[in-house]
């Protein structure tokens, strides 16, 4: 099946390469989008260098800094104009390992619409997170199911394969989310849709290059949307409860 890795990026330009080289190791038949968000240490002219290089790259580059949601559906469009079967979500920093991703592509290959990379799960693991990341990823999953019922164990992870048509069939001009709440988001809309969403253990080995870009903004903007579709689930089940 013809594969495809989106990996949005904002600085990256130590990471990147190790990335991209990992990936050829790893699933070498699979081919590659950067979403450059017009790094300032030159991430993106890195990338174009790389892809006239080599065939298999490809680079979209978005004048502004507009969040990871934002350059996922910019890479999602992309993709659809193109005849890829599997369209993978990936980070650019290392954490995401590009010797996990081929049980992520069986999934989809054995009947997923959506694999998740998970490290709630059994066999998933995190390597080098700080305490508080633990808390926060932990919390944020917490938080969502018991508002939105995702029953998802790692409903904000971006380690992903869908399976074409599933995006296909999404209202992807909809998701209004750009930070990381884009992944709670993109989850709500699978399960929604009545789509097969399969979780595989994944090992997430936090970053040693470059610097996170989460930050208070992204975290809020997660607890407010979260909390908004909370309510509006309520809302549908109390109609469907009273017959309006
Ligand atoms: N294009 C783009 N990429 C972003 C943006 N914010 C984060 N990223 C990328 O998204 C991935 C995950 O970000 P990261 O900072 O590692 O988040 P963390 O792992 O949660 O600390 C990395 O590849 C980042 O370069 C953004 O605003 N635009
Ligand atoms: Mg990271």
């Amino acid at each position: 099946m013809r594969t495809l890795v989106v990996i949005p990026t904002y600085n990256e330009i130590d990471s990147l390469p190790l990335t991209l080289e990992a990936l050829s190791t790893w699933v070498p038949e699979a081919h590659v989008l950067v979403v450059d968000d017009g790094s300032p240490d030159g991430t993106g002219d890195w990338a174009e260098r790389r892809a006239g290089d080599d065939p298999r790259v490809n680079v979209l580059h978005n004048p502004v800094k507009g969040g990871l949601g934002a350059a996922y559906i910019a890479g999602f469009h992309w993709a659809l104009e193109g005849d890829w079967d599997i369209i993978c979500e990936m980070d650019a920093d290392g954490s995401h390992r590009a010797r996990d991703l081929p049980q992520l592509l069986a999934a989809v290959r054995d009947g997923a619409d959506l694999a998740i990379g998970s490290r709630w799960v059994p066999g998933g693991a995190v390597v080098n997170w700080p305490r508080n990341r633990h808390l926060l990823s932990r919390g944020a999953n917490l938080y969502a199911n018991l508002l939105i019922g995702l029953g998802v164990n790692d409903a904000t992870a971006g380690f992903r394969a869908f399976r074409r048509e599933t995006l296909e069939s999404l209202d992807l001009d909809g998701v209004e989310s750009t930070g990381y709440c884009f992944q709670i988001d993109m989850t709500r809309r699978v399960k929604d849709a009545g789509l097969r969403i399969v979780e595989v253990p994944v090992t997430f080995v936090e970053r040693e290059l470059g610097e996170s870009k989460m930050d208070g903004d992204i975290i809020n903007e997660a607890l407010v949307r979260v909390a908004r579709w909370g309510v509006q689930r309520r809302g549908r089940q109390l109609r469907a409860l009273t017959g309006r």
